[in-house]
């Protein structure tokens, strides 16, 4: 547990293999690709004999790809729901995690923000950013406790060819250096030596990587034919003095938007067949 501490102290990650169950990893998994697969069905894409569990991985991400180019509405809303998984919040919220993090120096942990689901690859984004994030600094978007922490879930196992993460070891110790922002996140530009140092982490199912909210790190390059499944839960402590003197500084905003999504709908016969 010291040795791990201090590691993480001195370099500002750690790399925990198979910390959690295939199992568990593979129920988020199965719950995502599910919420996708319910559309590709009632699309035709798939026919009603065809299960999540038998489906293979080539067939469901054709699906994925055709869902983005013919209904991007659907796919994002899709990408939505999967944020909002029963499995991925209940992840978050282990006591693995929740006790590794106090390990780490996070007192009284607390959720910055709402686990976020990646599903990355450029077939799959209408921008870069949304498969690709430079180097960035997660604290410039969380603003909360100095020792915030990142924990880093793939969903896959996932190599360099899928994209694994990359990370500048030590950076955490250069304090915020973000200087625009894209998209939400706290970006860095990098000097050509520092480009150098970038690690790339290749990762298993089951491991986690947990770093500092200060650690320096990008999406690496998916040029697999793949998505890369990936969660990401960030937390606070409400214990660090800084926090507490910035009265809680909270930086997300979740709102609902105003307007009826789907025209005159419900209707009252739509409502009373739920209950009748
Ligand atoms: O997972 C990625 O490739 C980039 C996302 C990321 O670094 C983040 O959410 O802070």
């Amino acid at each position: 547990m010291v040795k791990s501490l201090d590691f993480f102290k001195e370099n500002g990650y750690l790399h925990l293999e198979a910390f959690f169950s295939k199992e568990m990893i593979a129920q988020v998994l199965k719950d995502a690709k599910s919420t996708f697969f319910r559309q590709f069905l009632i699309k035709g894409y798939l026919s009603s004999e065809n299960s999540i569990d038998d489906i293979n991985e080539d067939s469901f991400n054709s699906c994925l790809y055709k869902l983005f180019e013919e209904d991007l509405e659907c796919f994002v809303n899709c990408g939505k729901q999967v944020q909002h998984l029963i499995s991925l919040h209940r992840l978050s919220l282990d006591e693995k995690i929740i006790e590794k993090i106090t390990e780490l120096g996070i007192k009284t942990p607390n959720i910055s923000t709402r686990p976020v689901l990646f599903f990355n690859h450029p077939k799959l984004a209408k921008q870069k950013v949304f498969y690709k994030v430079d180097a960035h600094q997660d604290w410039r978007s969380m603003q909360g406790s100095l020792n915030s922490i990142v924990v880093w879930v793939p969903l896959i196992d996932i190599n360099i060819r899928l994209g694994a993460l990359e990370i500048i070891p030590k950076s955490h110790l250069w304090g915020l250096r973000t200087d625009h922002i894209d998209n939400g996140f706290g970006m860095v530009s990098l000097s050509e030596e520092e480009n150098q140092s970038l690690l790339s982490v290749e990762v298993n199912a089951g491991d986690v990587l947990i770093f500092s909210s200060f650690l320096v790190h990008q999406s690496g390059n998916n040029i697999s034919n793949a998505p890369r499944w990936s969660c990401h839960f960030r937390y606070n402590d409400l214990d660090d003095i800084t926090f507490i003197e910035r009265k809680y500084a909270h930086a997300y905003i979740y709102k609902p938007v105003e307007e009826l999504i789907t025209k005159d709908f419900p209707q009252l016969e739509d409502v009373l067949k739920i209950y009748k």
